[in-house]
Formats: C-alpha cells, sequence, structure tokens
C-alpha cells in the first residue's frame, strides 16, 4: 500500500510534509481537522492512540509517530539524500536541536500560544500565560541563533533539523512574534527552497509567501 500521511495544514506536521517533497516520495495525504476535532474521534485514535499529529503510515500498514522519529526514519531510509550527517557527533546534533525544538519551543512555548486553556486547569488568567509563552519562545530562538552554522542551516548542509526549526519560525512569523537575525535568515533560506514553497502552496499559505516575498 501506498504510505498515508496523517496532517493538518500549518501545523508541525508541515516539517514532515516538506522532507516528503524533497525525497520526492509518493504518499496519500489525510486531512485531520485539529479544531474539529477529528485527532479525538475513534477513526483517528485507531491510527494513532495519542491522538496526535503528524502521523506516517508506512507501506505495511503500521503507523509511525512523533515528529523526531518520522524524520529519523525517512533520512535513513533514504540515505542518498543526507538529510543527517553520517558522523555521531553531527547526528547528535541533530538529535539536539529537533528535541528543543519539539519539546520546548513548540511544546512548552506556542502550546501556550494555540492551546492556552490546557496551562490553566483551575482557571487563571489567560494573558498570563500567553506571555509566559512568548518568553519562552524568545529565549529559545536567541539559544537557537547562537547555534546556527554559517551556512545559514542549521549544520554545514540542509538536514531533517532545518524543517523542525522551520515549523516553529514559520509559526513566528505568522503570529507576528519577532525573530532573532540568523534565525530569520534561516526562514527566508528554507523559503528559497523548492520543496518548501511547494509544500506551503499546497496547504494554502500562496498568500503568506507573496506576503513575506514582498
Ligand atoms: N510529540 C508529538 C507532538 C505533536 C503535536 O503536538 N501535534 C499537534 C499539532 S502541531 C497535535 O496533534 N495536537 C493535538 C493535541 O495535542 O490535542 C510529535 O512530536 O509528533
Amino acid at each position: 500500500m501506498l504510505m498515508q500521511f496523517h496532517m493538518t495544514p500549518g501545523s508541525c506536521s508541515t516539517g514532515i510534509h516538506i522532507l516528503l517533497q524533497e525525497l520526492d516520495l509518493l504518499f496519500e495525504v489525510r486531512l485531520v481537522n485539529l479544531p474539529w476535532g477529528d485527532h479525538r474521534g475513534e477513526d483517528f485514535l485507531t491510527i494513532n492512540p495519542k491522538g496526535a499529529i503528524p502521523v506516517l503510515v508506512l507501506e505495511d500498514g503500521t503507523a509511525l509517530t512523533e515528529f523526531q522519529a518520522i524524520a529519523w526514519w525517512l533520512a535513513r531510509a533514504h540515505p542518498k539524500a543526507g538529510l543527517v550527517p553520517d558522523d555521531p557527533l553531527g547526528q547528535a546534533r541533530v538529535l539536539e536541536l529537533m528535541d528543543y525544538v519539539v519539546g520546548t519551543v513548540h511544546m512548552q512555548g506556542f502550546a501556550r500560544l494555540f492551546t492556552t486553556e490546557c496551562f490553566l486547569p483551575d482557571g487563571g488568567d489567560p494573558e498570563a500565560v500567553k506571555q509566559q509563552g512568548r518568553a519562552l519562545i524568545a529565549e529559545a530562538f536567541d539559544v537557537i541563533d547562537r547555534r546556527l552554522h554559517d551556512s545559514g542551516y542549521v549544520l554545514s548542509t540542509f538536514s531533517i533539523a532545518d524543517v523542525a526549526l522551520f515549523y516553529v519560525t514559520f509559526w513566528a512569523v505568522h503570529l507576528g512574534l519577532p525573530l532573532p537575525s540568523r534565525c530569520e535568515r534561516h526562514y527566508r533560506l528554507m523559503l528559497d527552497r523548492p520543496a518548501v514553497a511547494q509544500i506551503l502552496m499546497e496547504e494554502g499559505y500562496g498568500r503568506h509567501l507573496q506576503a513575506v516575498a514582498g
């Protein structure tokens, strides 16, 4: 069977969508409408009981979940594309950046903006949670900014770490949050990649592309 990619436009799954395009793979898209709660429905929970996207259902019918695991598998299953370095330290650097993006920038920072109520089980001030989220995001981008390679990418060449960083810089630009200079450069470098522009168009962000280009 063809691989099935469960995704929501403009979410963290955009990073995996870009990788699938970079690798020129054949797959079916299954749209998951998060605002409508598709991810909490029985059909989706049968595929991923964790109730989250991205999910890649492989040719053998098994589901692969978690951003880092999917990105790692795609890179290692297609070694000629060179999407992870060969040396152990380079590989660890890729995992280090992806884990920080997903675990901290996304799940601690942006989650406070997107799902504020989850951080207020007993009520409280939503604006204070959002402010905390914005502060976490700004601090984390400063940390990442200092670590980016002079190439403009996370490492000396494009890797799976770059699509992880891209989905959070995309969110920041979309929300009007400031990016430090090297992160901003990384964002623009990514937009220049044909696969990135193609996926943003496919996910309905053509106007965003025009706006940032102009
Ligand atoms: N740890 C997961 C997190 C993915 C995640 O949080 N995805 C969000 C969309 S960006 C989601 O599915 N949210 C639904 C929910 O948690 O209710 C991963 O790395 O794939």
